[in-house]
């Protein structure tokens, strides 16, 4: 994201593209090079992403969902080692880095609020309980930049329905883990933390939501959230809150972190919208990574025909 609210957050915060494609070029030099010093097995990885998946960390796949986009799917090493993830620094490499002190079992998810079954799951009874599917959705960041990632996770609503909201509960609130030893970048006052999203409830039940626990097969990286994250594949990036703790079923909209960090510049929507321009930029354009020419960004991350109806008659220039 493209803040800076202390002066401690450098300008360098923000990694240009130019950079990023040249240390792409970089890495994949420094591939070739590794690769000739051990051996053909690391080609192979760069050429088969799932490979690289280990065998201990494999997912019980169940299913492939028609949902799933066919467009290309950007490379495992794209997708876990250009992240965007404040609780471990806010330059787009230092996750891949950083996330590893996080302790990922063992963990559990609180549901409380306005919810009959108030109940701490065990990250367990997610994996045992649901069946796992592979939705391959892109991910539009606010920043301009976009990928397309095979996720293994199970709908939202599924679990909704399990817990079962009480009539009164209107929206649902997700919350990160708060631990300043595991999660460096808690020590810093660059957001408010603990990191904070929330969806209105029949946004949240819509079957495009889901929670996330692997990618490409395997279990999630810590640097992509790690064991559950959400993924809301028709919102800004920033929407899709990773190694939650915490759901909350509330009666009123809940704070959400970029919100209340710069209340004029992230709405509680975030609704991908190519005709609403971030006050700093545009957004009608974005860079698939991996791609040189940039691609029309799509109402709703082109995820219209599913989630439109959830905003009829409302006005997305002020529901931004
Ligand atoms: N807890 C937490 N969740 C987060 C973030 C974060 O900083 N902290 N960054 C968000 C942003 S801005 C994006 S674009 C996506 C990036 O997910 P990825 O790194 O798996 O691609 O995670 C989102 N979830
Ligand atoms: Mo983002």
């Amino acid at each position: 994201m493209l803040i800076k609210k202390k002066s401690d957050i450098p300008s360098s915060e923000i990694t240009p593209q130019e950079t990023y494609f040249n240390r792409r070029e970089f890495m994949i030099g420094a591939a070739a090079a590794a690769a000739i010093a051990t051996g053909a097995r690391y080609v192979g990885e760069m050429a088969s992403p799932s490979q690289v998946v280990h065998a201990e960390n494999k997912l019980n796949v169940a299913s492939k969902s028609p949902f799933s986009t066919t467009e290309a799917q950007t490379p495992y090493n794209d997708i876990t080692n250009y992240n965007n993830y404040y609780e471990f620094g806010t330059d787009k490499y230092s996750p891949a880095k950083l996330a590893q002190t996080l302790q990922t079992r063992p963990w559990t998810v609180e549901v409380d609020g306005l919810v009959k079954k108030k109940k701490t799951y065990d990250i367990d009874y997610f994996l045992k309980t649901f069946s796992i599917e592979e939705r391959i959705y892109r991910l539009r960041c606010v920043e301009g930049w976009s990928m397309v990632i095979p996720w293994d996770g199970f709908p939202l609503s599924s679990f909704l329905k399990q817990v079962e909201p009480a009539s009164k509960a209107k929206f649902v609130k997700f919350t990160t883990k708060y631990d300043p030893r595991e999660m460096p970048g808690q020590r810093y006052g660059v957001l408010d933390w603990p990191y904070v999203e929330g969806l209105r409830l029949d946004e949240a039940m819509n079957p495009l939501a889901i929670l996330a626990v692997g990618l490409y097969g395997g279990e999630l990286p810590k640097q992509d959230g790690a064991p559950i994250r959400l993924v809301v594949p028709w919102k800004y990036g920033f929407k899709s809150i990773k190694s939650i703790v915490k759901i909350s079923l509330v009666d009123k909209q809940p704070p959400t972190t970029w919100n209340m960090a710069a209340p004029n510049e992230y709405g509680f929507y975030s609704n991908v919208n190519p005709n609403v321009d971030h006050p700093r930029w545009s957004q009608k354009k974005e860079r698939r990574i991996g791609e040189f020419f940039k691609r029309d960004t799509l109402m709703f991350n082109g995820y219209g025909d599913q989630v439109a109806s959830l905003y009829n008659g409302m006005d997305l220039k002020k529901y931004f």
